[in-house]
């Protein structure tokens, strides 16, 4: 099974999105392996957004994901860190199609609501950067024999 790290991004837990976002990931079929509220501090926002350092945006970025609540989750699924960029829609809202998450929930770049690992390697070291391993519980649903082949 894949995993991936998912943050619901100050901006949707101010506007009340928190569960529409982790309702949108259950109902794709994948499932919740762990998940909190935490205010992320700078260290960690630096860490997690290291590849961005000395771009442009860096500091604001930082600013923003610092600056209030995030909810941070992993989810677990069949190819999970694709299925959940995907259901996410493009880092810029106004590429983002209709239906995807940002596509219904977002407009602009810097309140764009989630954030998703960009890739299984990446998935591995965010998650250790949120989450230690007694925090992440492994358990069966009964209704996975009916979303999992
Ligand atoms: P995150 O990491 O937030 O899920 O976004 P993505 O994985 O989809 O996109 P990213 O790493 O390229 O960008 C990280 C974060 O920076 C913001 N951003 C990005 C910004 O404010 N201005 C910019 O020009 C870019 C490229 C949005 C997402």
């Amino acid at each position: 099974m894949d995993r991936t790290l998912v943050i619901v991004k100050p901006d949707a837990v101010q506007r009340g999105l928190i569960g529409e976002v982790v309702r949108r990931l259950e109902d794709r079929g994948l499932r919740v392996s762990a998940i909190k509220m935490i205010r992320i501090d700078r260290e960690t926002a630096h860490r997690h957004y290291a590849e961005h350092e000395g771009k442009p945006f860096f500091e604001g970025l930082v600013s923003f994901i610092t600056s209030a609540p995030s909810v941070v989750a992993i989810f677990e699924g069949p190819d999970a860190v694709a299925v959940v960029r995907k259901t996410m829609g493009a880092t810029n809202p106004v590429d983002s199609p209709p239906g995807s998450i940002r596509g219904d929930l977002a407009l602009t770049l810097g309140r764009n609501v989630i954030h998703g690992s960009d890739s299984p390697e990446s998935a591995e070291r965010e998650i250790a950067l949120f989450f230690e391993p007694e925090e992440i519980l492994g358990y069966c649903r009964d209704v996975d024999k009916w979303i999992l082949e």
